[in-house]
């Protein structure tokens, strides 16, 4: 469950947070494959509630209200044949499976929801799957109001609803089934894996059995005998009385420490500074390399919900956040996920993806320069992020090495004798020679420019024979950064 399955050494997942599965279909053929991601978290595809105060809010999706695969991104047919072509491209499709509950217990009566389906959140009535008021944790809370009150009392986390959605009796044999029927007919369609929303709110024992009666890969794409990718989503940040490590056996855990972290030393919050991060990874507290999804932000955090607070990097702040992406992509620690977002009013957090009057997604429109428009972001197509997550893929498998720092904020560090990054966050000139580890010859710095056949759209640098090269990066560059690769040599 740990093994992402990636296809010809990719390494970075993206989060195409809200696009609908027709564009993402697209993007694997056109983008996503040629410059080497590895795949595609998409937005939960089960049918969910449709609501309109406020307008068609994105959270909407973590609501669902059926499991038919009709969602805002599209239907069956369409998510069938996005898992298929990005599959022939090597594109792997990871789920966003939203187990923990059906949809908030105000939800109301009737059809309400994104195709039609019939729902009583009241009854807690899902005929369609059907879930009766029998699936769900109601005699087994025990708090006053039916939520989460304690964040430090287990058994309320887990039984208790969360935000008031209508917690399901994972315990039960016949609740199980019906999950994992779900995310069976996902599996046999060509998925590789999920990210389990609220992991924290349900029990292991539980989610080991439904992980347990998952079918093995679809062999058309996958080898006979492979176990889905699962990361699981567990906000821990030290202080509660859930821990990550409660999941380690059962598959990846989102590592939330990582970008509040990033954030903070790329911020120079808190006397943080980048050269300390010389023993970044498992040395700052993080879990295990081997258990850890890391990320800078996601679709949470970076309007505010769920962990990191303030500290959390995002498109907003484009400069440093490039950097802060850089590095975890340059970084060997955990399987990471690039965030792809739209654009929302910053005081609206509520508000959905780029629509039309009749609420439908609006489609990802590409200009001509590769990025994007129609209040899509696609920080994953930024030339910076696009060329490091081929670094990353480049690197794979290469220790950190040769590190350098100035003891404040510039610093750079190796990966074997495959890649070289240097960092200037401070606010003067950087002006040093350093040992990459690389061998001799012109290398082409991704960050500013890319190789273009025999020649270099950015600033070229020369290594030397004895493996050093001479940096000069201004505090006031667009990017005050320098990447070069093995692939990157001219
Ligand atoms: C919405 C409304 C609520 C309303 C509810 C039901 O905002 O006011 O009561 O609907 O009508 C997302 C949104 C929610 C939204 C929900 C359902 O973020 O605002 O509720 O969808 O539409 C905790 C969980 C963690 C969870 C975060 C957000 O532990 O699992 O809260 N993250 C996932 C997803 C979310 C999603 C859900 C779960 C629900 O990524 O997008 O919610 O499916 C500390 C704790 C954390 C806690 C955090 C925030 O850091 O350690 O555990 O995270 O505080 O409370
Ligand atoms: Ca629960």
């Amino acid at each position: 469950y740990h093994n992402p399955h990636a296809k010809h050494g990719r390494q970075a997942i993206v989060h195409l947070f809200e696009w609908k599965w027709n564009d993402i279909a697209a993007e694997c053929e056109r983008f996503l494959a040629p410059k080497g991601y590895a795949g595609v978290q998409i937005s939960p595809p089960a049918e969910s509630i449709l609501l309109t105060s406020p307008w068609r809010p994105w959270w909407e999706r973590y609501q669902p209200i059926s499991y038919n695969l009709c969602s805002r991104s599209g239907n069956e047919n369409e998510l069938r044949d996005m898992i298929t072509r990005c599959n022939n491209v090597g594109v792997n499709i990871y789920v966003d499976a939203v187990i923990n509950h059906m949809c908030g217990a105000g939800g109301g009566e009737g059809t309400h929801s994104t195709c039609g389906t019939y729902f009583n959140a009241k009854k807690m009535d899902f005929p369609s799957i059907p879930f009766s008021s029998f699936d769900f944790n109601e005699g087994k809370c025990k708090t006053a109001s039916g939520d989460i009150e304690n964040y430090n009392d287990i058994n309320q986390v887990r039984d208790c609803r969360l935000v008031s959605l209508l917690d399901l009796a994972l315990e039960k044999d016949y609740a199980r089934g019906k999950v994992a029927d779900y995310m069976n007919k996902l599996i046999d369609m060509g998925v590789a894996g999920f990210r389990v929303d609220a992991s924290k709110h349900m029990w292991p024992g539980d989610l080991t059995v439904i992980y347990g009666s998952l079918h093995n890969l679809n062999t058309r794409w996958f080898n006979g005998g492979s176990r889905p990718f699962i990361f699981q989503e567990v906000i821990d940040m030290g202080g509660e009385a859930i821990q990550t490590s409660e999941y380690f056996p059962l598959g990846r855990v989102t590592e939330f420490k990582y970008g509040a972290k990033i954030g903070t030393v790329f911020r120079k919050w808190n006397g943080e500074k980048l050269s300390y991060t010389k023993n970044w990874g498992e040395g700052w507290g993080f879990m295990p390399d081997g258990n850890a999804l890391v990320f800078i932000d996601n679709h949470d955090n970076q309007r505010g919900h769920g962990g990191g607070g303030n500290t959390i990097l995002t498109f907003w702040d484009a400069r440093i956040y490039k950097m802060a992406v850089a590095y975890m992509l340059a970084h060997p620690y955990g399987v990471a996920r690039v965030m792809s977002s739209f654009r929302w009013n910053r005081t609206d957090d509520w508000q959905g993806p780029p629509s039309h009057e009749d609420g439908s997604t609006k489609d990802v429109h590409v200009n001509a320069d590769d990025t994007c428009g129609d209040g899509w972001v696609c920080e994953h197509r930024w030339r910076q992020i696009t060329n490091m997550a081929t670094f990353r893929n480049v690197v794979t498998g290469q220790p950190h090495s040769n590190w350098w720092d100035n003891g404040n904020n510039q610093v750079a560090f190796g990966r074997g004798n495959r890649g070289f990054i240097v960092f200037n966050n401070d606010d003067w000139h950087l002006d040093v020679t350093l040992n990459t580890g690389m061998p001799g010859g012109a290398y082409c710095d991704v960050i500013s420019g890319q190789r273009d056949g025999g020649r270099c759209t950015g600033k070229t640098i020369n290594v030397g024979d004895d493996g050093r090269a001479h940096f000069k990066i201004s505090n006031t560059d667009e990017d005050p950064m320098v990447a070069i690769h093995a692939d990157s040599k001219l």
